[in-house]
């Protein structure tokens, strides 16, 4: 029998990639998507498949987390064996602007499918996957964090994720639900969205050696992550709902780097060597040195040694911010088996090298005379 799976958030970077797995291990995959002025599918275009075919395997159905009606319909119509909920404002920044919203979407819109699940009396068939988060532990109480660190959030997104956490755990003892918290730590990788940290970092590098940026600014660069890679930890999302029990589980690397040092990384991946200096908003990022590096480069970077590329805008800064994340992921390890495949120098190298490709591809667009976008938050 195929299985079938519905993906909340399938237009987002987790979305595309464990559509990605799931459908190389047969299943039949629905995806639900937003309604944009603006084509928001770029991530899944390659899955995309003509519904005038038969045996379709890929289904994108319009929805949102804040619609019950339009989860409710959509779970009827699906009859998912498996629903993995991704959908999430998922920018920790942004959350502090728009709250309500953030508690909406993230918070009460966990608790819509719950409720549409046991509404349609599918809790003995329909597993849950509800994708918590590393910034639960915020203020840390423990370091490394593990299953049983006390949560601290410390943002309206972790707040709201919280809710989400516990309506999981709570219909899960309630009502018998097969639902799993999966307490993931950052995990990046080219699909990034542009304006979080390594994204941001990994694409301004890129446009800096191609000369089409000057310079990077960031808020705190002390601030330390766990990073991984997306496509090891959807992996891990799927195995949790493979297991005999459902249960909650950390995901992480178990190495902590900085931002700052993701920096570093990232412009020695390009041949640029650079020291900082200055502390707090007066910290800088200076070109010391340039070498050649084989592969990808073609072109000599463009900055030149004692140019100043990475700065500090304060605007970046949070009003209550997470200083420090490791996670211990032990428990993953022993039941699901999980060892992170990807290093964080192995991750870095791969999204600057996206980054590098699609700036050079910027370059000549602009170099033929047309002005290439140009988003630099
Ligand atoms: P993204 O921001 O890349 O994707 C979020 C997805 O949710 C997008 O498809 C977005 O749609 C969709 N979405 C947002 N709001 C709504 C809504 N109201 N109704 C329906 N869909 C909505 O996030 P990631 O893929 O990185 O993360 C996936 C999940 O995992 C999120 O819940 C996130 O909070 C959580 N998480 C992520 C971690 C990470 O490091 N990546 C770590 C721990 C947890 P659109 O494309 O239209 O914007
Ligand atoms: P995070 O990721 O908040 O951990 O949430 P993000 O990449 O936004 O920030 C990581 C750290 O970098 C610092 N930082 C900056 N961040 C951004 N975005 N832009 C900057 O210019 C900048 N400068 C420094 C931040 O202050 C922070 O300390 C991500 C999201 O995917 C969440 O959905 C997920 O739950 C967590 O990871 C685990």
């Amino acid at each position: 029998m195929t299985k079938v799976a519905l993906i909340t958030g399938v237009t987002g970077q987790d979305g595309a990639y464990l559509s990605e797995l799931l459908l190389s291990k047969g299943y039949e995959v629905h995806g639900i998507k937003r309604r944009s002025s603006l084509f928001n599918t770029d991530r899944v275009d390659h899955l995309y498949q003509d519904p005038h075919v038969d045996n379709q395997r890929f289904k994108l159905h319009y929805g949102d987390l804040t619609d019950s009606t339009n989860l409710i319909r959509i779970i009827q119509q699906v009859q998912p064996d498996e629903i993995y909920n991704l959908a999430a404002m998922s920018h920790v920044a942004v959350s502090f602007e728009t709250p309500e919203y953030t508690a909406n979407a993230d918070g009460i819109g966990t608790l819509r499918i719950l409720e549409a699940i046991r509404i349609l009396g599918l809790e003995k068939k329909t597993r849950f996957y509800q994708a918590s988060t590393s910034e639960l532990y915020g203020l840390v109480q423990e370091i490394p964090q593990k299953e049983t660190t006390p949560f601290y959030p410390r943002s309206p997104y972790a707040v709201a994720k919280m809710y989400a956490y516990w309506i999981t755990v709570n219909y899960r003892e309630a009502y018998g639900l097969y639902a799993c918290n999966g307490v993931l730590f950052n995990h990046e990788s080219p699909l990034r969205g542009e304006t979080f940290v390594t994204r941001k970092i990994t694409r301004a590098i890129a446009r800096i050696a191609l000369g089409l940026q000057d310079c990077l600014y960031l808020g705190n660069m002390s601030a330390l992550r766990d990073w991984g890679h997306a496509r090891d930890y959807v992996e891990m999302q799927w195995l949790m709902l493979q297991q005999d029990q459902p249960e909650d589980f950390v995901i992480a690397t178990g190495v902590q780097y900085s931002v700052r040092q993701f920096v570093e990384f990232a412009a020695k991946e390009l041949g640029i060597t650079l020291a900082f200096t200055g502390e707090g908003d007066q910290e800088i990022g200076t070109v010391v040195k340039i070498e050649p590096v084989a592969g990808l480069v073609k072109d000599k970077p463009r900055c030149k040694v004692g140019d100043v590329i990475v700065k500090v805008d304060p605007r970046y800064y949070r009003p209550t911010e997470v200083e420090t994340l490791l996670g211990d992921p032990t428990k993953a390890k022993d039941k699901l088996g999980w060892v992170p495949k990807t290093t964080l120098p192995e991750l870095v190298k791969e999204m600057v090298e996206a980054d590098y490709t699609s700036a050079r591809r910027d370059g000549l667009v602009k170099m033929a005379g047309f002005q290439a976008y140009d988003y630099n938050e």
